[in-house]
């Protein structure tokens, strides 16, 4: 049931996709989760063709999705939203843990591995044109660092 129902949304982000933004996508990956807990992460390189600016994201397998940015302040393991993240053309910008990620919150189901969730990332160009482009996630028991929203 819960697989059909990723399957059905991924057939539906597809077809809404016109014109893909000029990025390219690398080893994308979600962090299992288990019943009962409340948030995910997603991660990926994102390589622009061209400048573009990341100005969020989507999926239907949860209700909140933030860009969120993690860094190390001595000891102190720090994590902020963020509102934009600037992709320079030609450079890969890593979406990892400890990194930048996506936080997936309100999650409408266990992310199981095997199973693959459809994210729609938004991008603005240098002249402000927005874009998106789908993407297939696939979860996988890969243990980043955990963190609560
Ligand atoms: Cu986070």
């Amino acid at each position: 049931m819960k697989k059909m129902f990723f399957a059905a949304a991924l057939v539906a982000a597809s077809a809404a996709q016109a014109q893909p933004a000029p990025v390219d996508i690398g080893s994308p990956w979600a962090r299992v989760v288990l019943q009962g807990q409340a948030s995910s992460a997603a991660y990926m390189t994102l390589t622009a063709r061209e400048p573009l600016t990341l100005t969020g994201a989507t999926t239907p397998a949860a209700g909140i999705v933030e860009v969120h940015e993690m860094w190390m302040d001595g000891d102190v393991m720090k994590m902020r939203a963020r509102e934009t993240v600037a992709l320079p053309a030609g450079q890969a910008v890593s979406f990892r843990p400890g990194g930048y990620h996506f936080m997936l919150m309100d999650l409408k189901a266990a992310f199981r591995p095997g199973t693959v969730v459809p994210m729609t990332l938004q991008f603005r160009d240098a002249q402000g044109k927005a874009h998106e482009l789908s993407v297939s996630v696939p979860v996988t028991a890969a243990a980043p660092m955990m963190h609560k929203p």
